[in-house]
């Protein structure tokens, strides 16, 4: 579906949405900025990942915890200029095809945290139409918020990788992120149960 027939929504009620989607302990891994401000707002949980740094990661890391932990449910926030710089990794997920893995891309159409610079998405590029030219059939737009929770359930049982790509606002993130890269990984490889609580 045309991005242009879609709601404009916003980042951290979608994400509180997909927060409420949850039973079985899934992974959550957000991108830079304000992906993770609102994934940590939204409610943290040692299950989530925040990408602290670099733009294009999420994706990339979720890939790698689908793959290990083909069991759980791995959930990927990203936004549309981040997605962008990192377009490689739909074709590398296509290709791997990891069942249990769904991306969510947030599309403002700017690089909202450095100063609202428009990006690519903004006018010439449609990440859901990239998604399925990298081979990600499941790919769609969120019509709505209501779109958005069944899009979330029907990829919760999906035999294939999913995404899932909603325009939202330019509001800024909610939370802030607590800076702590170590504390970060530690909590999450504990929330995945591949370490011993401290
Ligand atoms: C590799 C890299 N290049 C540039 C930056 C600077 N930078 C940080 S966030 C950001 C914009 C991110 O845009 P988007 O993913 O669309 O998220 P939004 O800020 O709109 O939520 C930029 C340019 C960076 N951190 N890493």
């Amino acid at each position: 579906m045309d991005n242009r027939n879609t709601k404009v929504m916003n980042r951290f009620d979608v994400t509180s949405r997909l927060i409420g989607k949850l039973r079985h302990e899934e992974a959550i891994i957000g991108g830079i900025g304000n992906t993770n401000f609102d994934l940590w707002a939204a409610g943290h949980r040692p299950q989530n990942f925040y990408m602290l740094g670099s733009m294009g990661l999420a994706f990339p890391i979720a890939l790698g915890v689908a793959l290990a932990q083909p069991d759980r449910r791995v959930f990927a926030l990203e936004g549309d200029g981040s997605l962008l710089m990192q377009l490689g990794v739909l074709s590398t997920i296509a290709t791997l095809k990891p069942k249990n893995l769904i991306m969510i891309v947030m599309d403002n159409g700017i690089y909202q945290i450095t100063g609202a610079q428009p990006t690519p998405a903004a006018s010439v590029a449609d990440i859901v139409a990239i998604a399925a030219g990298s081979g990600l059939a499941k790919s769609a737009w969120a019509a709505d918020e209501e779109d958005f929770e069944r899009l979330v359930e029907v990829a919760m049982s999906a035999a294939e990788p999913s995404l899932i790509a909603v325009r939202i606002d330019d509001k800024p993130g909610v939370g802030a992120t607590r800076r702590d890269p170590v504390q970060i990984r530690e909590r999450f490889m504990q929330g995945l149960g591949v370490r011993d609580q401290l």
